[in-house]
């Protein structure tokens, strides 16, 4: 009786790893029914547009992008008093935020058909929303300049909610380089990313695929025409000096790349790893 003990074996190992994948996937589930900060205010984007409340109220606000054509990122700005969001997509201010707007950062690339988000506490005012990328598929022109701006006006609220979330990690951006605060556990994790830096900096999260490896991740270019050796997860648009934003992500145990476009050339990239539990 050779085939019986190898038989209760291997199903004995089925019933395990089964057991496992389906807690992983129960956390995962969970975490992402696990409600976001404060009020989830959703953004959408495609090429050349951007669909978004025209009012909101004071308080904590998560701005939640969903992208259906296109790569974008949505730029919160705060526009003061005396200035208009016409003077904001102005050719003169066609790269990048003006310094008289406050630049809140936001999210930005999210996964192929999920969410990204950028978590932020919103006084009255009026804001816009801008996507400030430029690539092939706008030929350079910044995408703001195609359309992609939006007024949002940020109501006077009986209550102001909220204060931001604690931070389970804080990565600090500066020239030129990550630095985080704890290592990275798998779960939802909120991540506030600070730019302490003198530079404009990007938060630009990729996971890598199975066998690929943070090298092969810095080098890949999308006009190579080779597999991507990652995939998007999330992207927090680029932050002006002392500036900071506050984010949700579901991170899966495995290995991560962390880029700033903006100052790739100077080498700002890090890789990291988020270990199981044990
Ligand atoms: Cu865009």
């Amino acid at each position: 009786m050779h085939v019986r003990p190898l038989l209760v074996a291997s199903l004995v190992t089925t019933v395990a790893l089964t057991a496992a994948w389906t807690d992983a996937r129960t956390d995962a589930a969970r975490a992402q029914a696990a409600p976001l900060p404060g009020r989830v205010v959703d953004l959408v984007a495609g090429d050349f547009y951007f669909r978004s409340p025209d009012t909101i109220p004071a308080g904590l606000t998560t701005f939640r992008l969903r992208v259906e054509k296109g790569g974008h990122a949505a730029w919160i700005l705060r526009i003061p008093p005396g200035r208009s969001i016409r003077e904001l997509v102005a050719p003169a201010h066609a790269g990048r935020p003006p310094a008289w707007a406050r630049n809140l950062g936001g999210p930005g690339f999210p996964p192929a058909g999920g969410t990204v988000n950028a978590t932020m506490v919103l006084e009255p005012g009026e804001y816009a929303v801008l996507c400030y990328v430029a690539g092939a598929s706008s030929k350079g022109t910044p995408h703001h300049q195609l359309g992609m701006f939006r007024r949002l006006v940020v109501a006077p609220a009986p209550r102001t909610p909220g204060a931001l979330p604690k931070a389970d990690v804080v990565v600090t951006m500066v020239d030129h380089g990550y630095r985080l605060s704890s290592p990275i556990r798998p779960g939802r994790r909120v991540l506030r990313i600070v730019n302490a830096g003198r530079a404009l900096h990007e938060f630009k999260l990729y996971r890598l695929k199975p066998g690929r490896t943070a090298q092969e991740s810095f080098a890949w270019k999308p006009e190579s025409g080779t597999p991507q050796p990652d995939v998007e997860i999330a992207t927090i648009a680029t932050l002006s000096p002392g500036g900071e934003a506050t984010t949700t992500i579901d991170f899966a145990a495995g290995e991560y790349t962390i880029l700033c476009v903006p100052q790739e050339k100077h080498g700002m990239r890090h890789a990291l790893r988020v270990a199981a539990d044990t």
